[in-house]
């Protein structure tokens, strides 16, 4: 109880908001062309200054790779199962990102 207490304490503190940790999914059956959540929020949204991190919780590997070159460009290169990616967005935007082995899987970070 105490805990839980304390973890509603710190949602509501704006400055941790601000640099919080975000977490999204590489779901099970993400490299199937079908799978309409290959990404788990398939867009999310955070502050500037967040740090976001995929989880690979599928059988094979994945990247998240930035659509396009320009910047802020970023590339995992290789995820294998079981492994986090972490990557920290600073600037204000909307950044698409793919993953460049199966490019049909599709994800969006909303920053602001
Ligand atoms: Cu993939």
């Amino acid at each position: 109880m105490t805990s839980t207490i304390l973890t509603i304490g710190f949602l509501s503190n704006p400055t941790l908001i601000a640099f919080s940790q975000e977490s999204v999914s590489i779901t099970i059956g993400a490299a199937d062309e079908g799978n309409l959540e290959p990404f788990f929020p398939q867009a999310i949204n955070v502050m500037p200054g967040s740090t976001v991190s995929w989880t690979n919780e599928d059988s094979t590997e994945h990247t998240i790779t930035a659509d396009g070159s320009g910047a802020p460009f970023f590339d995992s290169g290789p995820i294998p199962p079981g492994m986090i990616w972490d990557n920290a967005f600073d600037s204000v935007g909307t950044f698409g990102y793919h993953c460049s082995i199966h490019p049909w899987m599709t994800g969006r970070v909303m920053v602001g």
